[in-house]
């Protein structure tokens, strides 16, 4: 079930093909080169039918139901199906948990609650927040987005949080606050898994934005998902959501915000600058160095290759919100 590109032994850089370096060097660079790239899934998706067992224990991470929440009615349609939540919940993008898409068990080692969020850098009112605060302080509301990933696959999903606005309304970043940056939950305790064979990654996940797009009604912290809380396989309990970009920047299970005056680095774009851009938006005519980028695939039923596929839109059909973010 690995989607992660590792090249066969053939296709090795001559370099590092090289007698004097030993079968351990080249064991040890595809370890590592594993950690290089999101990538297309390649393989097949058989077995993505639950038994009843499974399904049961599916269910169980489903978090509790979240009442005090309005139907944003801009969102309320997004002119495509929604994502059945058994396919969504089970096929995850969140390393730290495992490469490949079935981390939704693993992912329950996350250690929720009590949750702090703490936002400071260059704010006049620097804040942490804790769980309550996340569910009730700001007023919830349901958004259903159309989501993209670097990847070329694709969801509609109904999150329900707050626009990312409200925490700017509340910290009132001061003149000197350029770009913001996002941090992930990390432990190498918990995530240990991964972070042995990946620890020249750029851990903890982070990702940025500039404050403008940060602003924009379109940016959104969720905190729950189809009428729930946040499941932990989605980025409990609360994830970023930009859905003119593609998913790797929507960082999951956030602890920091840090307003910051010069661009900050991020996770992907430190593994690999070429492929994975700080800006990312989703731009059907700007191929990913590995694939086109032209058109996208549907979370569904059966064998990923059989899965709808339909034309990428330019910021994934957002423009009218957030072009003019990049004239
Ligand atoms: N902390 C963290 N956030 C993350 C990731 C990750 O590996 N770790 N993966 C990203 C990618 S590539 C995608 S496509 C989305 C997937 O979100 P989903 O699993 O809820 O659909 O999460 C993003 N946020
Ligand atoms: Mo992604």
């Amino acid at each position: 079930m690995s989607f992660i590109h590792i090249r066969p032994n053939w296709q090795l850089p001559e370099k590092l093909a090289t007698p004097e370096k030993a079968y351990l060097n080249r064991r040890r660079f595809i370890k590592n080169l594993a950690g290089v790239g999101l990538g297309i899934a390649a393989t097949s998706c058989r077995g993505r039918q639950l038994s009843a067992q499974g399904a049961e224990a599916l269910e169980k991470t489903f978090g509790e139901p979240i009442d005090n929440f309005t139907v944003n009615s801009t969102f309320s349609n997004a002119n495509r199906p929604l994502t059945n939540q058994q396919f969504a919940s089970r096929y995850n993008n969140f390393y730290e948990f495992g490469l490949t898409k079935n981390i939704w068990a693993n992912a329950q080692k996350l250690p929720t609650d009590p949750w702090k969020l703490e936002v400071s850098g260059l704010v006049k009112n620097p804040k942490t927040y804790d769980l309550d605060d996340l569910y009730n302080k700001f007023a919830l509301e349901e958004r259903i987005y159309r989501f993209r990933c670097v990847e070329a696959w694709a969801m509609v999903v109904p999150w329900i949080g707050f626009p990312m606005k409200k925490i700017l309304e509340d910290v009132e970043p001061q003149s000197d606050a350029k770009f913001v940056r996002f941090e992930s939950f990390y432990d190498e305790q918990i995530t240990e898994g991964p972070a042995i064979s990946f620890s020249n990654l750029p851990w903890p996940y982070h990702e940025g934005l500039r404050i403008e797009e940060m602003a924009n009604d379109l940016a959104f912290f969720a905190v729950g998902i189809y009428g729930r809380t946040m499941p932990k396989q989605h980025g409990a309990p609360i994830r970023m959501v930009l859905p003119w970009k593609y998913g790797f920047k929507g960082a999951k299970s956030i602890v920091k915000i840090d307003f910051v005056a010069e661009q900050p680095t991020t996770y992907w774009n430190t593994i690999s600058p070429n492929e994975y851009k700080f800006e990312a938006n989703v731009e059907p005519d700007v191929a990913h160095p590995r694939w086109s980028q032209k058109r996208e695939r549907l979370v569904g039923e059966g064998e990923s290759w059989d899965w709808v596929k339909q034309d990428t839109v330019i910021y994934n059909g957002y423009g009218e919100y957030v072009a003019d973010l990049y004239t």
